[in-house]
């Protein structure tokens, strides 16, 4: 309230400024940032709400723990497929993680299960004839987790963790056939350099991840040491780092130290206890079931879509043209369809598809629209992948907090032109 008895709300509501618009007006001012939002329903914003901070090679992105550094996008950075690397999210779970690397002393180890362990720099991989490119989304299984009622435990981030980066590596396939792994083998285990504290007595305390070594996965993965064309930021995992299309992030391990072949599977905590989704559809359960679910390593990221324009901060004025602009990824199969609709789900009809970057790109949308009527009205996106699967209303549950992709709605203000 202020002296006049009004509160804040009451004026950007007078403005014509809904409450969703209200974190991102004062965000986009650098003002004192809206307190994380904490009400009993999902969280309303489009991303989490906090300050913005600049960390080294960053633009400024929005904080949600400073140690360990997770650090979110904000909305705007997603009008293009490729996210630039100064606005890249950051994602930690150990701390502390490297804040410098030594190149004359940093090697790659390929090891455990194989014929010819090797030791790898920089320039070895960087010199190999097998490098390879790829556009691939990045997208941590607790994005949007804020949307889950009731809520879960773990960072509460809003639709900002995820990004799509041109990555440029070798495929992990060529040095594990360099090294020779031998008969009996069943998973690589991937470690980064960090060494934290994670919950005690588990082996939590380094971050280790595994993929099976049968299967299309392990096939599309990289060693990546390029980054739309330049080394990987450090806090995304410099100097080279796993990248594994169509797979959330939590395999894409960073400040990658370790290749390990295993003749059994990983039992770590990061594979056993952590990052698990039920065996249920759409990984979806309830607070009573979940304690008895069956449940299985989290794996390939369900269709997306997002409403990144317009984003609900300005009237819109009734009879002029605006053009609906977003993004939509799968890891199941391309992106072949994507439907807007401006009336809250009543009605909808076929976006406009931009550039196609590859399968597990980005693929950006548009479509034009002019409001007709002055009022608050809803816009809604929702994609269709190759594997047929289509977005729908209904949420997902599940303790980790993963896999959300219900269809996302903004809500506008449509005003009088005269
Ligand atoms: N070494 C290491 N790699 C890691 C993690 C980590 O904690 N340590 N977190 C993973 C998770 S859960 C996410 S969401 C992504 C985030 O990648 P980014 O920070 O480049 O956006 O890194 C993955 N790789
Ligand atoms: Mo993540």
């Amino acid at each position: 309230m202020n002296d006049d008895g009004i509160s804040r709300r009451d004026l950007l509501q007078a403005a014509g400024l809904g409450a969703g618009a209200l974190a991102v007006a004062g965000l986009a001012r650098g003002q004192e940032p809206a307190p994380p939002y904490t009400g009993p329903g999902p969280n309303p914003y489009w991303g989490s709400v906090g300050p913005l901070v600049v960390l080294p090679q960053k633009a400024p992105l929005i904080q949600l723990t400073d140690r360990p550094v997770q650090l979110e996008t904000p909305r705007h950075w997603f009008l293009e497929p490729i996210t630039p690397n100064a606005a890249f999210f950051v994602r930690w779970h150990l701390d502390p993680h490297p804040t410098s690397v030594d190149l004359s002393r940093w090697r790659l180890a390929v090891e455990g299960h194989v014929e010819r362990p090797l030791s790898l720099s920089l320039e070895d991989l960087v010199r190999r004839d097998d490098v390879t490119e790829v556009v691939a989304v990045n997208q941590c299984s607790g994005n949007s987790r804020s949307r889950f009622q009731p809520r879960v435990p773990g960072a509460q981030w809003g639709n900002g963790a995820m990004g799509c980066a041109r990555w440029t590596g070798v495929p992990l396939r060529a040095l594990l056939r360099d090294a020779g792994v031998k008969a009996g083998a069943v998973q690589v285990q991937l470690e980064g350099l960090d060494r934290g504290q994670g919950p005690p007595e588990l082996g939590s305390g380094r971050y280790r991840k595994a993929l099976d070594l049968e299967g299309d996965a392990l096939d599309r993965a990289l060693v990546a040491f390029g980054m739309n064309g330049e080394p990987l930021p450090l806090l995304n995992g410099f100097p080279a780092r796993v990248v594994v299309p169509g797979l959330f992030s939590t395999y894409w391990v960073k400040a990658l130290a370790h290749v390990r072949v295993l003749d059994r599977p990983d039992d770590g905590f990061w594979m056993a206890r952590a990052y698990r989704v039920p065996l249920t559809p759409r990984g979806s359960t309830t607070p009573a079931e979940a304690a008895g679910a069956t449940t299985a390593p989290i794996s390939t990221m369900p269709v997306r879509s997002f409403l990144v324009a317009p984003d609900g901060s300005a009237k819109l004025p009734v009879g002029l043209p605006v053009v609906l602009r977003g993004l939509a990824f799968s890891g199941r199969g391309a992106v072949t369809r994507v439907d807007v609709s401006t009336d809250g789900g009543a009605t909808w009809r076929q976006a406009r598809l931009g550039e196609d970057l590859g399968p597990y790109a980005f693929r950006a949308w548009s479509a034009p629209w002019t409001p007709a009527r002055p009022g608050r009205t809803t816009l809604c996106v929702r994609a269709q992948d190759a594997s047929g699967e289509v977005q729908g209303d209904a949420p997902v549950w599940n303790p980790g907090g993963y896999l959300w992709n219900a269809i996302e709605r903004q809500e506008v203000v449509v005003g009088p032109a005269s």
